[in-house]
């Protein structure tokens, strides 16, 4: 349990950050964070998080989030109470030069995960794609449906589509991350922690992903059929 892996995964909309993170999390044992989810979740909760009523419009025409480090203020006194350290395998973050600078106030990462996958895959699976709010559990038409059209596996409730998953907010989502994550890529490539994941299918760069975190860090769970 000494074991310390701070990964980071970063990829565009879609690009499959929260289910690899859902397997390395089950695989690995490492907790699981995701910024957007925090985003969401706060401002549900009336932004209990220190996040800016105003983020709320932003995230549904697929903006950033106003002010991107009270994401991270906000997750700095969150994530301690509920993960016990330091943020160990985040999605989607950083996602600024500036909030990689503020992880490294906290922990440099030591393995950092960039996806790549083509936009005309990105837009066909976010369309197709239905969260358990509450959860965070997420579901695709294609990939990975529901046992229950429109309903959450483990609670029975419905399921809704994301307001940013529409296509015209998909492609704002699109160009405003490859503006931003592009000095965060490089800093992580001059650093040497940088590896990076190409294909459109996530069945198929999960392997990669899997041999490489095992050179790291042992598995708790054997490897499954996926
Ligand atoms: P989020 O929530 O981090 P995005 O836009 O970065 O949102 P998103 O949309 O959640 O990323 P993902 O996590 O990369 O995508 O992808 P996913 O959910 O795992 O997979 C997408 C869909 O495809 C799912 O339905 C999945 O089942 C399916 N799928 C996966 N693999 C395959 C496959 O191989 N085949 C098929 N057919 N389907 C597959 O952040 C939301 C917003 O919050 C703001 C930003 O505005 C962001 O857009 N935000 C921040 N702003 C500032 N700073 C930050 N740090 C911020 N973090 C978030
Ligand atoms: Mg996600």
């Amino acid at each position: 349990a000494a074991m310390a892996l701070r990964a980071v995964v970063l990829g565009p909309p879609g690009s499959g950050k929260g289910t690899v993170c859902e397997r390395i999390a089950r695989r690995f044992g490492l907790p699981r964070l995701s910024s957007g989810r925090f985003l969401r979740q706060s401002l549900r909760h009336g932004g209990e998080l220190g996040l800016a009523g105003r983020a709320e419009g932003s995230l549904q025409r697929g903006r950033a989030a106003p002010r991107g480090s009270h994401i991270f203020s906000g997750g700095k006194r969150h994530i301690p109470a509920a993960h016990g350290v330091c943020p160990r395998a985040p999605a989607g973050f950083p996602r600024t030069l500036g909030q990689a600078e503020a992880l490294d106030r906290i922990c440099e990462p030591d393995l950092v995960i960039s996806l790549h996958v083509p936009f005309e895959t990105l837009k066909d699976r976010l369309s197709a794609r239905w969260v358990h709010p509450a959860s965070g559990r997420v579901y695709n038409m294609d990939f990975n449906p529901p046992h229950v059209h429109g309903r959450d596996d483990v609670t029975g409730e419905p399921l809704v589509q994301r307001d940013d998953d529409r296509p015209d907010a998909v492609a704002v989502r699109l160009r405003k991350y490859k503006e931003a994550a592009k000095p965060v890529i490089e800093l992580y490539r001059s650093r040497g922690v940088l590896h990076s994941f190409s294909g459109t299918e996530t069945n198929k760069i999960w392997p990669y992903v899997y041999a490489l975190l095992c050179s790291k860090i042992p598995p708790v769970r054997a490897e499954e059929e996926n």
